[in-house]
């Protein structure tokens, strides 16, 4: 039956169930001997690191409400059901970026995996200014696979239906809906921003027609395009690594979505990270900047070798082209240019929530002088509305690092 854990019930629920007690402890020794503590700062769970002489390991557990807000915000506990298949099916594609599992229940809504003690969150490695050298590489092959793997463009069509089925994410999928593409584009009582951050600014995206019809664009893209399994939030905080390895933790929000919304929320990130040096230290900006691009250019790569190594068993797309190969090449750059107008589209969305909705990047919203924070701020929801009107008309990254470059004239 379901309870809430807290140090003293983990012990309890540790020694009443045995494939965790003996992943610790010898049977002779007692649970009073572990170290338990809390560690989640996390919008939604509670996660608390287990720490015996031989192992630790961490447990994160979902509770009927939406932590960051509280009690008042119900939201049920099958997120992390959906966090528990994700975590499988993203091991069984990509085992070198993904936590080792080693109990799982849904009754209880929890999970017990590896303990990345000797992994950082990317997102605060970041704002130390620490660069890492295979992060494009282990990122764009997490999303390659992730996203290749998991479509029509590789399973049965039957079975990837039936995922389509398991992968129902209503809640979180509505967190989504809710915070990133409809709360900040209105006056909701949940936005919260920078009081230096100018009213007329928030104003002038809010008001822009063309901006609201790209975010409502997008937003019908995300309800309705069930293109692959996504990780669904896939932000620098969703990130733990060292120079050598690379992890994707978190996909509570996994659901069948459209591609570009994985590789857009990740490229925000970059972008707001970009950002918050404000011009200063060059070679991380420099560093950054190879980040986006390498990332969008070897994922693109990769999912086209993706694409290409399976041309022959293409199974829910059989077509007899004239010229095999070719035509299924020309389909494939097709398909990933249109996932590149996704991904800048989304990306923008992810932005313009970040700046003015709930939930902010410390990144930002660390720094502590105000006004310094707003200039930052301007000019992502610029560049933001940039990228969102003319989506379309970029075919290169490098294109979109220019709009980056784009200065307020104001
Ligand atoms: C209301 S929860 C805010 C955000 O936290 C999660 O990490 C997701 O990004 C969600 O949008
Ligand atoms: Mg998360």
């Amino acid at each position: 039956m379901y309870k809430i854990l807290n140090n003293d019930l983990i012990r309890d629920y540790i020694d009443e169930t045995p494939q965790i007690r003996s992943l610790l402890l010898d049977p002779d020794e007692s649970v009073d001997t572990l170290d338990i503590s809390e560690i989640g700062d996390g919008n939604l769970n509670f996660v608390y690191t287990i720490r015996s002489p031989r192992k630790s390991v961490i447990l994160k557990q979902a509770v009927p409400y939406l932590r960051v807000v509280g009690e008042d915000y119900p939201l049920s506990r099958v997120r992390m059901s959906f966090e528990i298949w994700a975590l499988e099916a993203e091991k069984a594609l990509v085992p070198e970026h993904v936590p080792e599992i080693y109990y799982s229940s849904h009754e209880m809504s929890l999970v017990v995996m590896q303990n990345l003690d000797r992994h950082k969150i990317l997102r605060g490695e970041m704002i130390q200014r620490v660069q890492f050298p295979h992060l494009a590489e282990h990122i764009s092959t997490f999303l390659a696979d992730t996203l290749y793997y998991t479509s029509d463009f590789y399973l049965d069509p039957a079975i990837k239906k039936e995922n389509v089925k398991k992968f129902i994410n209503i809640e979180l999928c509505k967190i989504t809906e809710d915070f990133i593409f409809t709360h900040p584009y209105e006056d909701n009582e949940t936005n919260a921003y920078n009081p230096a951050l100018d009213r007329e600014h928030v104003r002038k995206f809010r008001e822009n027609g063309e901006v609201k019809v790209a975010v409502q664009e997008m937003k019908y893209k995300f309800m309705t395009e069930a293109q692959a399994l996504l990780h669904g939030d896939l932000h620098t905080g969703s990130i733990m690594l060292n120079p050598e390895e690379t992890y994707v933790i978190d996909p509570e929000f996994a659901f069948y979505g459209p591609m570009g919304f994985d590789v857009g929320i990740y490229l925000a990130n970059l972008i707001m990270s970009w950002y918050s040096l404000d011009g200063e230290d060059e070679a991380y900006a420099a560093y950054v900047r190879g980040q986006i691009a390498d990332t969008w250019n070897l994922f693109a790569q990769k999912f086209k070798a993706n694409m290409m190594h399976h041309e022959k068993e293409r199974r829910s797309l059989q077509f007899d082209y004239p010229d095999g190969q070719k035509h299924f090449e020309m389909f494939t750059d097709r398909f990933i240019a249109q996932l590149f107008t996704d991904t800048v589209g989304f990306a923008a969305c992810e932005m313009f929530r970040r700046t003015v909705g709930l939930a902010k990047v410390a990144d930002v919203a660390g720094i502590e002088d105000l006004e310094k924070r707003a200039r930052i701020e301007v000019r992502v929801l610029e560049a933001a509305t940039e990228l969102i009107t003319h989506r379309r008309d970029y075919t290169s990254i490098d294109e979109v690092l220019t709009v980056l470059d784009t200065q307020s004239t104001e």
